[in-house]
Protein backbone atom coordinates (compact mmCIF):
# COMPACT_ATOMS: atom_id res chain seq x y z
CA UNK A 1 0.00 0.00 0.00
CA UNK A 2 0.89 4.08 -0.95
CA UNK A 3 0.96 4.34 2.85
CA UNK A 4 2.84 2.05 4.15
CA UNK A 5 5.59 3.20 6.54
CA UNK A 6 9.02 2.22 7.72
CA UNK A 7 11.53 3.39 10.53
CA UNK A 8 14.84 4.49 9.04
CA UNK A 9 17.54 5.95 11.44
CA UNK A 10 21.30 7.33 10.73
CA UNK A 11 23.34 6.71 13.24
CA UNK A 12 26.01 8.54 15.32
CA UNK A 13 28.38 7.87 12.91
CA UNK A 14 26.11 8.27 10.07
CA UNK A 15 25.87 11.78 12.04
CA UNK A 16 29.61 12.50 12.27
CA UNK A 17 30.59 11.71 8.77
CA UNK A 18 28.14 13.81 7.27
CA UNK A 19 25.77 11.57 5.51
CA UNK A 20 22.28 12.62 7.28
CA UNK A 21 21.64 14.82 3.71
CA UNK A 22 22.45 12.06 1.74
CA UNK A 23 20.26 9.79 3.15
CA UNK A 24 17.78 12.11 3.45
CA UNK A 25 18.24 12.90 -0.09
CA UNK A 26 18.21 8.82 -1.63
CA UNK A 27 15.05 8.51 0.24
CA UNK A 28 13.34 12.10 -1.05
CA UNK A 29 14.80 11.80 -4.61
CA UNK A 30 13.17 8.05 -5.15
CA UNK A 31 9.69 9.21 -4.52
CA UNK A 32 9.04 7.95 -0.86
CA UNK A 33 7.42 10.85 1.34
CA UNK A 34 8.92 12.12 4.61
CA UNK A 35 6.41 11.97 7.31
CA UNK A 36 8.58 12.46 11.02
CA UNK A 37 12.07 13.75 11.49
CA UNK A 38 14.10 14.27 14.67
CA UNK A 39 17.66 14.48 16.02
CA UNK A 40 17.68 12.55 19.63
CA UNK A 41 20.24 11.57 22.11
CA UNK A 42 18.48 8.19 22.85
CA UNK A 43 18.34 7.36 26.30
CA UNK A 44 19.28 3.83 26.70
CA UNK A 45 15.78 2.98 28.33
CA UNK A 46 14.81 3.27 24.36
CA UNK A 47 17.42 1.56 23.00
CA UNK A 48 17.68 -1.52 25.03
CA UNK A 49 13.72 -1.69 23.61
CA UNK A 50 14.72 -0.86 20.30
CA UNK A 51 17.36 -3.71 20.09
CA UNK A 52 15.59 -5.96 22.81
CA UNK A 53 15.85 -8.89 19.91
CA UNK A 54 19.43 -8.64 20.51
CA UNK A 55 19.61 -8.83 24.27
CA UNK A 56 22.32 -11.33 25.13
CA UNK A 57 24.05 -11.32 21.97
CA UNK A 58 27.90 -10.52 22.43
CA UNK A 59 27.48 -7.32 20.07
CA UNK A 60 24.30 -6.14 22.43
CA UNK A 61 26.36 -3.74 25.05
CA UNK A 62 28.46 -2.34 22.55
CA UNK A 63 25.94 -1.70 20.23
CA UNK A 64 23.59 0.30 22.79
CA UNK A 65 27.06 1.93 23.42
CA UNK A 66 27.59 3.31 20.21
CA UNK A 67 24.01 3.95 19.22
CA UNK A 68 23.58 6.12 22.29
CA UNK A 69 26.61 7.87 21.95
CA UNK A 70 25.50 10.92 20.09
CA UNK A 71 22.47 12.17 18.39
CA UNK A 72 20.51 9.83 15.73
CA UNK A 73 18.20 11.62 12.79
CA UNK A 74 15.29 9.33 13.04
CA UNK A 75 12.78 9.52 10.33
CA UNK A 76 9.58 7.95 9.32
CA UNK A 77 8.95 7.62 5.24
CA UNK A 78 5.62 6.25 3.57
CA UNK A 79 5.40 4.71 0.27
CA UNK A 80 4.51 1.51 -1.99
CA UNK A 81 6.60 -1.37 -0.41
CA UNK A 82 8.93 1.11 1.27
CA UNK A 83 10.25 -1.34 4.45
CA UNK A 84 11.76 -3.53 1.91
CA UNK A 85 13.10 -1.00 -1.21
CA UNK A 86 14.37 0.92 2.43
CA UNK A 87 16.34 -2.27 3.37
CA UNK A 88 17.43 -2.74 -0.12
CA UNK A 89 18.64 1.53 0.11
CA UNK A 90 20.45 0.92 3.11
CA UNK A 91 22.46 -2.52 2.04
CA UNK A 92 23.27 -5.68 4.10
CA UNK A 93 23.79 -5.27 7.58
CA UNK A 94 27.85 -5.99 7.06
CA UNK A 95 28.91 -3.00 4.77
CA UNK A 96 31.59 -5.49 3.47
CA UNK A 97 28.82 -7.04 1.96
CA UNK A 98 26.37 -4.38 0.71
CA UNK A 99 26.35 -3.34 -3.01
CA UNK A 100 27.93 0.18 -3.82
CA UNK A 101 25.41 2.36 -4.27
CA UNK A 102 23.50 1.32 -1.31
CA UNK A 103 24.25 3.20 1.94
CA UNK A 104 26.37 0.90 3.83
CA UNK A 105 28.09 0.05 0.74
CA UNK A 106 29.08 3.74 -0.13
CA UNK A 107 29.68 4.73 3.34
CA UNK A 108 30.43 2.13 5.72
CA UNK A 109 33.34 -0.60 6.38
CA UNK A 110 32.60 -2.12 9.41
CA UNK A 111 28.75 -4.03 11.00
CA UNK A 112 29.63 -2.34 14.08
CA UNK A 113 29.45 0.96 12.33
CA UNK A 114 26.88 0.80 9.41
CA UNK A 115 26.07 4.36 9.38
CA UNK A 116 21.91 3.43 9.04
CA UNK A 117 19.43 1.46 10.95
CA UNK A 118 16.34 0.77 8.67
CA UNK A 119 13.13 -1.54 10.34
CA UNK A 120 13.31 -4.95 8.61
CA UNK A 121 9.70 -5.91 8.52
CA UNK A 122 5.90 -3.59 8.75
CA UNK A 123 5.34 -5.36 12.23
CA UNK A 124 9.03 -4.07 13.45
CA UNK A 125 8.52 -0.50 11.55
CA UNK A 126 4.97 -0.53 13.33
CA UNK A 127 6.94 -0.95 16.47
CA UNK A 128 9.76 1.07 15.93
CA UNK A 129 7.93 3.56 15.09
CA UNK A 130 5.84 3.91 17.96
CA UNK A 131 8.36 3.47 19.85
CA UNK A 132 10.55 6.82 18.83
CA UNK A 133 7.89 9.08 17.88
CA UNK A 134 4.80 10.04 19.27
CA UNK A 135 1.26 10.26 17.13
CA UNK A 136 1.16 13.99 16.99
CA UNK A 137 5.11 14.12 15.60
CA UNK A 138 3.91 12.23 12.59
CA UNK A 139 2.41 14.88 10.06
CA UNK A 140 -0.17 14.28 8.09
CA UNK A 141 0.55 16.00 4.64
CA UNK A 142 -0.55 16.10 1.24
CA UNK A 143 2.45 14.92 -1.20
CA UNK A 144 1.74 16.52 -4.26
CA UNK A 145 4.32 14.86 -6.48
CA UNK A 146 2.74 11.31 -6.23
CA UNK A 147 0.62 11.42 -8.92
CA UNK A 148 3.83 11.84 -11.32
CA UNK A 149 5.42 9.04 -8.96
CA UNK A 150 2.45 6.61 -8.58
CA UNK A 151 0.23 5.45 -11.95
P1 LIG B 1 20.17 -4.70 10.74
O1 LIG B 1 20.59 -3.40 11.38
O2 LIG B 1 20.67 -4.82 9.32
O3 LIG B 1 18.70 -4.94 10.86
P2 LIG B 1 20.54 -6.63 12.88
O4 LIG B 1 19.14 -6.31 13.29
O5 LIG B 1 20.91 -8.06 12.71
O6 LIG B 1 20.93 -5.87 11.53
O7 LIG B 1 21.55 -6.01 13.94
C1 LIG B 1 21.32 -4.73 14.47
C2 LIG B 1 22.60 -3.96 14.52
O8 LIG B 1 23.49 -4.59 15.44
C3 LIG B 1 23.38 -3.90 13.20
O9 LIG B 1 22.94 -2.86 12.37
C4 LIG B 1 24.78 -3.68 13.69
C5 LIG B 1 24.83 -4.49 14.99
N1 LIG B 1 25.35 -5.84 14.74
C6 LIG B 1 24.66 -6.91 14.26
N2 LIG B 1 25.44 -7.98 14.15
C7 LIG B 1 26.66 -7.58 14.58
C8 LIG B 1 27.92 -8.22 14.70
N3 LIG B 1 28.08 -9.50 14.37
N4 LIG B 1 28.96 -7.48 15.17
C9 LIG B 1 28.81 -6.19 15.52
N5 LIG B 1 27.65 -5.53 15.42
C10 LIG B 1 26.60 -6.22 14.96
MG1 LIG C 1 17.52 -5.32 12.50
Amino acid sequence: AKNERTFIMVKPDGVQRGVVGDVLHRFERRGYKLVALKMIQAPKVLLESHYAEHKGKKFYEPLLTYIGSGPVVAMVWEGLNIVSVGRKMLGATDPAKSEPGTIRGDYGIVTGRNIVHGSDSETSAQREIDLWFRPDEINQWPHTAEKWIYE
